[in-house]
């Protein structure tokens, strides 16, 4: 087994779990990190809506966890431990201003968003009360090939895969009308890191600045593969949200100014990049399927 503490060693993974305040105080004083990103959450809205408890225990008090072990593994060992709230645009919920800002006021609309909210604002917090270098990126929907299948653009593409090559017929979706300001995962985890090189911590929404339509997403991603999306797609209305978030738009101007952040990937080439890997995803299915 590689030694962790060897510098040649990137990446070592230890086990924890985000309501266990124990082990996670401990791996934070074992591994004594120069920098924490916290990312761990229920993170899928409509189910925050059917698991409201497990939600805030793992995206709110989990954080007050994290945060309080970092400041005392750094009041223990004299250490600065830079820290990262993965904040989320779902705060704005039924938004105030568009586009939003770092100083928009939030009005969350699902238990996800008030448990992000929650930790937003110790996050604040605790950097206010301890001096802790906490930063929250307030992130808008950023997205992948790695993207689970549930949300609702890795469904649509991952559908776009399997239709064209004969293993589905059609596609349910709710809300079609949602308006999202999407970005590239790859893009957004980049302005993470940024913002943990600053000397001072602080919010930053990261946005690409533009917003589609589930709609437009849908259009995007069957015309990649040469399909039209209306031949496919019906409104399943299981998929709608006891309260649902119409729009949102981020303006990233100040992630921008203070670190230079640029998203690099359009909508389109995300969208494209989704369908190409899920095109190959499913070519390797269909091939399976008529091997077996
Ligand atoms: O839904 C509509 C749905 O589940 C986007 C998470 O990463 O981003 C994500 O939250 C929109 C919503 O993402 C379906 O009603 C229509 O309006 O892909 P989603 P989300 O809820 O925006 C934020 C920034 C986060 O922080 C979250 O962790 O699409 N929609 N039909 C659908 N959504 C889903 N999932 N499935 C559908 O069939």
């Amino acid at each position: 087994m590689k030694d962790p503490r060897d510098p040649e060693t990137r990446f070592f993974l230890h086990h924890g779990d985000m309501t266990d305040a124990s082990c996670i105080s401990s791996i934070v004083s074992k591994i004594s990190p120069d920098e924490v990103y916290n990312l761990a959450a229920q993170s899928h809205v409509k189910i925050s809506f059917d698991q409201p408890v497990y939600t805030c225990e793992i995206d709110a008090i989990g954080t007050a966890k994290i945060l309080n072990a970092v400041k005392c593994a750094q009041e223990y060992s004299g250490k600065t431990i830079r820290f990262y709230q993965a904040s989320s645009s779902e705060m704005f919920g039924k938004v105030q201003e568009v586009p939003q800002k770092e100083t928009t006021p939030f009005w969350p609309r699902s238990p996800y968003g008030c448990a992000k909210l929650f930790s937003h604002w110790l996050t604040i917090n605790y950097r206010e009360s301890y001096g802790i270098h906490a930063s929250c990126g307030i992130l808008y929907n950023h997205e992948s090939p790695r993207r689970g299948e549930t949300f609702v653009t890795r469904k649509i593409t991952r559908a776009v895969g399997r239709i064209k090559m004969g293993i589905q017929k059609k596609l349910y979706l709710g809300n079609m009308d949602a308006l999202r300001d999407w970005g590239f995962a790859g893009d957004f985890v980049e302005a993470m890191w940024l913002m943990l090189q600053q000397d001072e911590p602080s919010d930053y929404v990261i946005a690409t600045g533009r917003m589609v339509s589930v709609r437009d997403f849908c259009e995007m991603a069957f015309s990649a593969a040469g399909l039209d999306y209306r031949d496919f797609v019906e409104i399943d209305p299981r998929y709608f949200r006891p309260a649902e978030v119409d729009q949102l738009l981020g303006d990233p101007s100040k992630a921008k100014k203070k670190f230079g952040w640029d998203p690099k990937v359009s909508v389109e080439q995300l969208a494209k990049m989704m369908v190409e890997h899920d095109l190959d995803l499913a070519y390797r299915e269909k091939t399976l399927q008529d091997i077996v």
